[in-house]
């Protein structure tokens, strides 16, 4: 996959046309990507959320937890997720990843994927909570996962986008910033193979803008292809 990238300072620049991410192939070490591993899953205590598409409730096909600084709320899929404080663990990530990014994040969704049959289903981070242009920077640790990220207009003629996939490895980290979140969706399918455990952490900074009944309802419909 390595001939997809342009590269600057550290980071590769995926070709996307709509689009800013950016992707650190060794963010972290081996070594230090499997303490963090251990660590995280030993410290976090896992939920496996039931949610609600297309008006049935569902369980999430992967386990997860949500730390925010105090009074941040991030709801998607008809799910208020409770925030939790900060481990010392995942603080120094947050700096880590500040550093790098040059950006602040006040919130982090852990997703645990337990194995090959674990996945997200397509959807943008787009929640009014985020705001305009939202940046979202996620960590992976452990098994790598193909991640694919589809348009989701540019579907016919010369100016049809492809789909683009990208390997996201243990200690890698994804950027996906600009108005990516507006113009393509991603997502990671099931896999038959057998896979091992995969942690991901998403970074964002969530906005406390209220919502119109509008903004409510685009959420909304947005929300239904998450699972
Ligand atoms: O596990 C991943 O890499 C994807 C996570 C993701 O899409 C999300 O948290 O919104």
């Amino acid at each position: 996959m390595d001939d997809l990238f342009g590269s600057a300072d550290g980071f590769e620049i995926l070709p996307m046309i709509d689009a800013e991410v950016r992707f650190w192939r060794g963010f972290y070490s081996s070594a230090r990507s499997a303490e963090l591993m251990q660590q995280l899953t030993n410290e976090t205590s896992w939920r496996q959320e039931t949610i609600i598409l297309w008006g049935k409730q569902h369980l999430q096909p992967r386990l997860s937890a949500w730390y925010a600084d105090t009074d941040t709320k991030y709801a998607y899929s008809g799910l208020m997720l409770a925030e939790r404080e900060w481990t010392a663990t995942l603080q120094q990530i947050r700096e880590d990843v500040e550093a790098a990014t040059g950006l602040r994040y006040n919130s982090v969704l852990l997703n645990l994927y337990r194995d090959g049959q674990d996945s997200m289903g397509w959807h943008s981070d787009d929640e009014t909570e985020l705001g305009i242009n939202p940046a979202v920077a996620s960590l992976s640790l452990g098994a790598t996962r193909l991640f694919r990220f589809r348009h989701r207009f540019r579907h016919h003629g010369a100016a049809a986008q492809k789909s683009v996939a990208v390997e996201l490895t243990d200690g890698s980290l994804l950027l996906m910033a600009g108005p990516t979140q507006h113009y393509w969706q991603h997502g990671i399918a099931k896999v038959r193979a057998e896979t091992g455990a995969r942690l991901n952490l998403t970074f964002r900074k969530i906005t406390k803008r209220a919502k119109s009944p509008q903004q409510e309802n685009q959420d909304e419909m947005g929300r239904q292809s998450r699972e």
